[in-house]
């Protein structure tokens, strides 16, 4: 990459926070963490650091699926505040030069929506604001769910949730489409109507001084002509949801109507996402996304359901971020992320949480900050906060564990609990909603009342006093790594550098470089929990193991200035990046110019 080639932008250079309002702050005591909550912490948010925070959605919301079952996109969830608080909240973060993106979830609402109770009523007005379509009477051996004198539902989709993605309306005598829980029904984007409504929402949020959005699920909002269409085609397969005939119509019209470069812009796209759609999406014409959250690294240790986990190849890890890195390389941005509030903790499912915890979440968090791309912290992370101990079903509160499961085990497809106990609790959405662990003591200072989600046991010895107390704690290490993005010294090769994967078949060590101009990083990280050995071939060495082009080789270090940057081992660390032995977890990043 060429310094002459970037293309700068504020939130190329940011580092996003991301707080799920229900389980960071609690100030009333009912157990909810709540807006006066996050205000509270915000000396907390400056001292680490971080540029922008991506705040879960606020708005008011019966929480069928805390807070993404809309029912007013336009005012604040009573329990965690009113509109003034929201408004001190801004007003607070910008004061420090804080950002501020919120959750556009506009796939669906809430079956609360007055949009979604009017269009049921039969309201004309309203009533092409969902998907309302007949069942089918026609299916021989249907023995799924049922409406009125056995009639299937209109396809045989699923919900991400588990059971139909349809439901039968008595009132209405027709099925509206919800590919999320039952009360989440589909917006019908095909409206133009809805369009606007969706559009100008976001211009109001705007105007009261937001810095950009996240997008729930956005490439799911165009669905297949076999629903859109009044005689439709066949039924296609769920598949044909993800990524729809008229997505990059839709989303290219919020980007010329709503957004603009000056945003902070992320999309979360789930399925399988070509690489064209992606750079359709964000790509320098494309649609006017600045980036994307896929699933593809999320995927890798499990199947469809919550009780499939399976572990994950770190190889296949890379593959995917090389992937990723590589295709967008001059086209369009990257996040990235290891985990989010609807995904486990990161240094329980990437690394060791047990005996090298601090040294693996300090890795973890290495690579977020040195890859290509825009890195996220969700909270916590930067406290190496784990999975919790989940024993029972009682346990848990999240619909796309609880559903799902329940379902599985009505119809026999699990027969008992037990036999998956452990595999739910690897991968349940819950892991990264327990309370945020603020100290040692009761329920972790989140609240004086009952806390919604039990704390983690653990959080005696994990929590935010102590980090900040310890020098050599994960949260001083990711503070460390938050400033590296301001350092002048490093800053343009950290965040614009190409990415080059050195040694992509190592199943242990993952090593890359970052170079912009002649200047570069060299990142090496062990994934294990034993010794690793190091080493940058000469250019003349048959490096068959290596990368097909090397982007460094051991001969061209010696002109260089080497300096080590970062190191999650504070002792004995050699200075020579050429060739050195990795102890459990270690991450090394040397700066070459
Ligand atoms: O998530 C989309 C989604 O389908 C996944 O995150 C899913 O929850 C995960 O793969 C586990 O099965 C978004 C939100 O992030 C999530 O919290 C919402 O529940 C969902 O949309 C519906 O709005």
């Amino acid at each position: 990459m060429d310094s002459a080639d970037i293309d700068r932008q504020w939130w190329k250079e940011a580092v996003v926070y991301q707080i799920y309002p229900r389980s960071f702050n609690d100030t009333d005591g009912d157990g909810v963490g709540d807006i006066p909550g996050i205000i509270e912490k915000l000396d907390y948010l400056d001292e680490l650091g971080v540029d922008v925070i991506w705040l879960n959605p606020v708005y008011e919301s019966p929480n069928a699926d805390n807070g993404y079952d809309i029912a007013d996109y336009q005012s604040i969830m009573d329990e965690f505040g009113t509109m003034s608080d929201w408004e001190d909240l801004l007003d607070g973060l910008h004061d420090r030069d804080i950002k501020l993106i919120m959750d556009l979830v506009v796939n669906h609402t809430s079956d609360e929506h007055e949009w979604f109770v009017k269009s049921r009523e039969g309201d004309e007005e309203f009533r092409d604001y969902y998907i309302w379509r007949n069942g089918r009477t026609d299916v021989d051996g249907w023995t799924g769910h049922l409406g009125p004198d056995d009639e299937a539902p209109p396809n045989d989709w699923g919900s991400f949730f588990g059971g139909p993605a349809w439901e039968y309306d008595e009132d209405v005598g027709e099925w509206y489409l919800h590919l999320f829980d039952v009360k989440q029904p589909d917006l019908n984007w095909e409206n133009e109507e809805v369009r606007e409504e969706v559009f100008s929402m976001m211009e109001w949020w705007l105007e009261k001084g937001i810095d950009g959005f996240r997008m729930d699920v956005i490439n799911l909002i165009s669905k297949p002509p076999s629903v859109t269409e009044h005689n439709p085609p066949e039924p296609d397969g769920f598949d044909a949801t993800f990524d729809g005939p008229k997505i990059h119509e839709y989303v290219g019209e919020m980007g010329e109507r709503v957004l603009s470069d000056d945003l902070l812009t992320v999309g979360e796209v789930v399925g399988d996402v070509s690489m064209d759609d992606a750079r359709q999406y964000v790509g320098r014409d494309g649609d006017g996304l600045g980036m994307l959250f896929h699933f593809d690294h999320m995927l890798l240790d499990r199947g469809g359901d919550v009780w499939e986990y399976y572990g994950y190849d770190l190889t296949d890890l890379k593959d995917v971020f090389r992937h990723w890195q590589k295709s967008l390389e001059g086209e369009g941005w990257n996040s990235n992320y290891l985990n989010n509030h609807d995904q486990p903790r990161m240094v329980s499912r990437f690394g060791d949480d047990v005996e090298y915890r601090v040294e693996s979440a300090k890795l973890l968090g290495t690579l977020l900050h040195t890859l290509h791309g825009t890195p996220y912290i969700y909270q916590g992370e930067e406290l190496g906060m784990t999975n919790y101990p989940f024993e029972r079903l009682d346990d848990y509160q999240d619909v796309d564990t609880l559903n799902p499961v329940q379902n599985a085990l009505d119809e026999g497809v699990i027969e008992n609990f037990d036999d998956v106990k452990d595999s739910v609790a690897a991968l349940s959405r819950d892991n990264a909603r327990t309370p945020m662990q603020w100290t040692d003591e009761e329920h972790a200072g989140f609240t004086d009342g009952e806390p919604w989600l039990a704390v983690n046991p653990n959080h005696e010895e994990i929590n935010a006093d102590t980090a900040r107390e310890d020098d050599d704690s994960v949260f001083h290490y990711y503070r460390n790594l938050i400033a590296l993005r301001d350092d002048d010294d490093v800053s343009d090769v950290l965040v614009y550098g190409s990415y080059d994967d050195l040694w992509p078949s190592h199943t242990d060590l993952w090593a890359y470089t970052r170079t912009l101009d002649d200047e570069r990083l060299l990142v090496v990280l062990n994934f294990t929990s034993e010794d690793q050995q190091f080493r940058l071939p000469r250019e003349d060495e048959d490096h068959a193991t290596y990368a097909d082009e090397l982007p460094l080789h051991a001969g061209e270090v010696a002109d260089l200035d080497t300096e080590l940057l970062v190191s999650n081992y504070d002792e004995d660390v050699e200075s020579d990046p050429t060739e050195f032995a990795l102890r459990p977890w270690e991450a090394r990043v040397y700066h070459l110019s």
